[in-house]
């Protein structure tokens, strides 16, 4: 029984592997063995529940409960997945005089390699959903599925693939706190890019080690929407040009074109903006352009009650993660 089974299946896989121009592979597995280099699977499921458990702990508005614990939960997680971490505790003040305690946390793999990226994202959510179609929400708090939560969940789950196979450089893991207490439509005031991205600029005037040196840092904002486009952003094009290159090409190499075009977005005030111009490393986000979308170039959620995780889309995250973890193992 078991022997004639197995010739069964030996002789149906014979069958597709001669089957006359009519098998179809699957298109990803067609794409990805250009790949010289061998490397793990990313897992959307896996970045999935990572969004979803921050998510779970309520909105991670800095000065709360829940961002104090999902802290923790991040810190924890980088060290379950053998990173070396260092949490920077922040006290910054925002435009509207508030003053956050915030925690930066950083997650070193392959800490003594000299030849380093960063991957980063944002961590908090925002206070307001203050681009929310119903006014009755403006003064509700985000979850921040998608804006915050995705480029951490990606992050951590390249964090626990880098586990399977060591890379060749080593990678700082970046989650910054406070990005997006920024002035919203409301405000009367000037409005400056330094109102936003206040953990970025403290690590980039303080970096977690004294004369810390990456080659490039790798801004993940919002890569979990539905419908999301990647177009090549401006800031990233005029400080690092040639890494945004690579990554678009990277994205190509495995399957992603459509979600990637090669095409110029619009320019984004973000925390690469500040580890670019204050700690002088280039640095790219791979941030949503949506020029049609009539609620907000960055997606229909974008600073409104609807950016839960039931609008979390596990093809982007798969699309971003794979791009970025093909670069990581290309890196030389
Ligand atoms: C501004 O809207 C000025 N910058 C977008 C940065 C951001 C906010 N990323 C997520 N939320
Ligand atoms: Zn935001």
């Amino acid at each position: 029984m078991k022997k004639s089974l197995t010739i069964v299946l030996a002789a149906l896989l014979l069958c597709v592997s001669c089957g006359g121009g009519k098998t179809t592979v699957p298109s990803r597995k067609a794409v990805v063995p250009t790949a010289q280099v061998e490397m793990p699977t990313f897992n959307a499921d896996s970045a999935y529940s990572y969004v979803k458990a921050q998510t779970d702990f309520g909105p991670r508005v800095p000065n709360s409960t829940a961002h104090k614990k999902c802290a923790e939960w991040l810190e924890q997680k980088l060290k379950s997945f053998g990173a070396e971490t260092v949490v920077q505790n922040i006290q910054v003040t925002t435009f509207d005089g508030t003053l956050i305690n915030g925690y930066n946390i950083i997650g070193q793999i392959n800490p003594e390699s000299n030849k380093r990226i960063v991957l980063c994202a944002h961590w908090d959510s925002r206070p307001w959903a203050d681009n929310d179609p119903d006014p009755a929400n403006h003064k509700k708090p985000v979850d921040g599925a998608n804006d915050g939560a995705s480029g951490v969940g990606v992050i951590l789950e390249i964090a626990r693939q880098l586990q399977i196979k060591a890379p060749t450089i080593g990678i700082d893991c970046i989650f910054f706190d406070a990005e997006d207490w920024g002035p919203g439509d409301s405000y009367t005031g000037r409005s400056l890019p330094e109102h936003w991205g206040l953990g970025s600029q403290y690590w980039s005037r303080r970096p977690h080690k004294d004369g810390y040196i990456a080659r490039y840092a790798v801004l993940l904002d919002m890569v979990g929407g539905k419908g999301a486009r990647f177009y090549k952003e401006g800031i990233s094009n005029h400080y690092a040009k040639g890494i945004v290159d690579k990554y678009w090409e990277a994205a190509g190499i495995t399957g992603h074109r459509a979600m990637f075009p090669i095409e110029d977005g619009g320019f984004v005030t973000d925390d690469h903006y500040f580890i670019n111009s204050i700690a002088h490393i280039p640095a790219i986000d791979i941030v949503p352009y949506l020029p049609e979308c009539k609620e907000s170039n960055f997606g229909p959620t974008w600073h409104t009650v609807t950016d839960n995780i039931s609008n979390i889309d596990k093809a982007t995250l798969q699309a971003v993660g794979e791009t970025v973890l093909y670069v990581i193992y290309n890196e030389k």
